[in-house]
């Protein structure tokens, strides 16, 4: 008997799929290019319905028409050369999913050229890492409706549930679903900059243990913040080095890795001319950070404020910083949203941005109490240009802007950056300016190059003469 799919890419993310796709009773086929990869699969997955195979004649061979093949290869080159190798012995109507981090042009590419063949393809993002690979990813398809709806029972077998509802619907057309990926990741750059900052604030402010630090965080767990960063960052301060009896975390360098994902959607942000300002600047701090022996050089040569001491009550900043936390997050996803807006708009994708939520509630690393309340939002009103403008995200960012504001003033005067929570702060106060100073940037516009103004008080295009 033929297979119900195939996986090919047999690394971490490929081989825990192919094992949750079996584990809801599908029968599968599975692919590597070097073959130990498909051997050590077998010899784990003794008496499972799952079939090695070792060529991808074999391996196409083997699958159910029309076929559905699962690519988890590295993103770029190597997912390219496995269509390429897969292209010649397939069928009309086969589809192809590639579940891998594909930068969405390349999406859009592969999905012409795919269907000018008569070829289906589905580009998917698949959040969790190696755990939710296993246990149920966030699942975010994009491509040819049709072809979604014959993948649609193994990718919602497989994907997280919350309440029973499958993490995974149907995003849009081409590269919609690895664009809501990308977006997801940079909004994750965002959540994890804005712990990071709050930690620094609490650390460097009140001078806070590790021990301290766990039960702070675990506390906000309870609360509004109530997600998975949060409950893994209290974990993280719970943990302790062998070797020196240290803290973990007093122990990590200060120099933070990426893979580009972050960077992607801000590169977007700046094509589609969206302010995506808090996200960046946590693209940003990760450059920054990777700057370690310049950092450290600069330490010896430039000085910040006079060490103030902090007097105040240490309970109502510990508040203050959680408020701070709380309404940046709001302007990071509100921001995050609304370039996913831009996008559909720009690239015909008509995105449900409730269900998009509802998605990135389980399976996914920014999972969260607080994505209901988005849904939420745009349940009440699907056309929602900015999720500050929903009554309740807003209610909170006018109640939290008091604490908001002292957490940056503390911040700015013991010189501790905190690049998330004030670009949040300046994106919140510039959206609700009615008259920012573009007016005098226009006129120097119009000065130097007579690029033009329009006026306050009457229609058209006018220039002045300046000098
Ligand atoms: P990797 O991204 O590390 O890729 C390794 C796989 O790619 C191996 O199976 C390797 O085969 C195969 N491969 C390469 Br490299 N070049 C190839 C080529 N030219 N032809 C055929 N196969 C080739 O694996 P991963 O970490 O499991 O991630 C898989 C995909 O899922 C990636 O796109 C990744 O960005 C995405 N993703 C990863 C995570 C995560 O948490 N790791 C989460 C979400 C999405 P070989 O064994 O023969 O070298």
């Amino acid at each position: 008997a033929k297979q119900q799919i195939g996986v090919i890419g047999l690394a971490v993310m490929g081989k825990n799929l192919a094992l949750n796709i079996e584990s809801r009773g599908f029968s599968v086929s599975v692919y590597n290019r070097s073959p130990e990869k498909t051997h050590d699969l077998l010899k784990e997955a003794e008496g499972k319905n799952l079939t090695g195979t070792f060529s991808i004649e074999e391996f196409v061979a083997s699958l159910e028409s029309p076929r559905q093949i699962l690519i988890m290869v590295q993103a770029g080159k190597a997912t390219d050369a496995t269509i390429e190798q897969l292209i010649p012995h397939l069928d009309e109507g086969d589809i192809i999913i590639d579940g891998g981090n594909a930068y969405f042009p390349d999406t859009q590419r592969r999905s012409k050229m795919l269907e000018e063949k008569g070829l289906r393809f589905i580009g998917t993002g698949v959040s969790g890492g190696e755990e939710g690979a296993l246990k149920g990813p966030a699942i975010m398809p994009g491509g040819q409706e049709s072809a979604y709806e014959l993948v649609k029972p193994i990718l919602t077998a497989i994907s997280a549930k919350v309440n029973g509802d499958p993490c995974c619907t149907y995003i849009g057309p081409d590269g919609a679903g690895h664009y809501v990926k990308m977006v997801h990741n940079g909004v994750e750059y965002g959540d994890m900059q804005l712990i990071c900052e709050a930690y620094h604030l609490l650390k460097s402010v009140l001078d806070v243990s590790a021990e301290e630090l766990h039960e702070i965080f675990t506390e906000w767990n309870k609360g509004e913040l109530d997600s998975y960063l949060i409950e893994i960052t209290a974990d993280i301060f719970s943990k302790y080095d062998e070797a020196t009896g240290k803290p973990m975390v007093d122990v990590i360098l200060d120099s933070a890795g990426q893979k580009g994902t972050g960077k992607w959607t801000s590169q977007s942000a700046l094509d589609l001319g969206v302010p995506l300002s808090m996200i960046t600047e946590s693209v940003f701090s990760r450059f920054l950070s990777a700057m370690k022996e310049e950092r450290v050089a600069a330490s010896k040569v430039l000085s910040g404020p006079q060490t103030a001491t902090f007097e105040g009550d240490k309970k109502e900043f510990i508040e203050n910083v959680r408020k701070a936390l709380f309404a940046s997050k709001i302007v990071s996803y509100a921001q995050g949203f609304a370039q996913m807006r831009a996008a559909s708009d720009e690239y015909g994708w008509d995105l449900k941005y409730g269900n998009i939520a509802m998605i990135f509630r389980g399976g996914c690393i920014i999972r969260s109490q607080f994505l209901q309340n988005i849904k939420d939002a745009y349940d009440r009103d699907a056309g929602l240009k900015n999720l500050l403008l929903d009554p309740y995200f807003k209610n909170i960012v006018q109640t939290y802007q008091d604490a908001w504001r002292k957490v940056i003033s503390a911040a700015v005067a013991h010189g501790i950056p905190v690049p998330g929570f004030s670009s949040a702060l300046a994106y919140y106060d510039s959206y609700r300016t009615e008259r920012l100073p573009a007016n005098l940037l226009q006129a120097q516009r119009d000065y130097f190059g007579a690029h033009t103004f329009q006026r306050v008080d009457k229609e058209g295009v006018f220039h002045h003469q300046w000098f």
